[in-house]
């Protein structure tokens, strides 16, 4: 492993920002020491690294720290450039970065909503999350990514990490609420073949916790959810512990669950 000076990654294990990150540093054979943030009960270190989000992932080079997935993974990639994540080619550069954030923008909270809700509000956050999925779908068809296999070309990069992170999550979602489908491999091919490929990866596999972890990670969350009153929005109301909503937020991305009280 190439060896680095001092690096520190603040994380939560179910967390998908936090899979973009350690899946990067893995890829480009980065060592760095791990640390678990529990977030119903944040440390000191966080609230200093992150005193404006207080959220995972941080990443602290030489005690310099960094947060927010997305800008720590070209960080890295520029202090690292072995393996390199992002293409040379400026527009294509450009035309990556947009879809992250329209990854983080629009899908993320999206399925974070169909998480957190019932009835209409889930109906209509499915409906929104589908949309977003065409619109995937036709980029890998005709659009910019056609014929690739992954949306970084022959192998992985910023694109397919920050979407495959959290795209696992559907799966796990699906199971989890009885009757809601997310990815019908008819509708979305090659979404699902791009998503398959992604999760075969060994170091995708080393990265993302074991399924039924996810699964009763997910549950748990998804009961206690539904234990708190929903209110006229469908959307449930009472912000939950950030113990059990380590996976995501509505507000951001693909695996956070934490819903927003607002
Ligand atoms: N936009 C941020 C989102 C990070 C995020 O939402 N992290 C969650 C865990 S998945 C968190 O720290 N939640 C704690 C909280 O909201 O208090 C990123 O890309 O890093």
């Amino acid at each position: 492993m190439e060896k680095s000076s001092s690096l520190k990654l603040f994380g939560s294990w179910a967390s998908s920002y936090t899979h973009r990150v350690q899946l990067a540093l893995k890829l480009k054979n980065i060592q760095f020491e791990y640390i678990e943030e529990d977030l119903s009960n944040k440390s000191e270190a966080l609230f200093q690294f992150n005193p404006i989000y207080k959220k995972v992932p941080v990443l602290v080079h030489d005690d310099r720290p960094l947060a927010e997935s997305v800008i720590i993974l070209q960080y890295v990639d520029e202090v690292w450039n072995n393996r390199p994540i992002l293409p040379t080619d400026p527009y294509e550069r450009a035309v990556v970065r947009f879809w992250c954030h329209f990854t983080d923008d629009k899908l993320g909270p999206a399925v974070g909503i169909v998480f957190a809700s019932s009835g209409h509000v889930q109906k209509a956050a499915v409906d929104q999350v589908h949309e977003n999925l065409a619109l995937i779908e036709r980029e890998l068809r005709e659009g910019f990514f056609k014929g690739r296999k992954f949306f970084g070309g022959d192998s992985i990069g910023l694109l397919d990490i920050v979407l495959g992170c959290g795209s696992y999550w559907l799966a796990v979602f699906e199971e989890v609420m009885t009757g809601v489908k997310l990815v019908d491999p008819e509708a979305f091919p090659l979404f699902h073949a791009w998503l398959r490929e992604f999760e075969a990866l060994d170091e995708v596999k080393e990265t993302i916790p074991a399924v039924d972890k996810l699964l009763e990670y997910a549950k748990a969350v998804r009961a206690m959810l539904l234990g708190h009153c929903m209110g006229d929005t469908g959307v449930i109301e009472a912000a939950t512990p950030a113990t059990a909503a380590a996976p995501a937020t509505t507000t951001t991305s693909v695996p956070d669950i934490t819903v927003d009280s607002s």
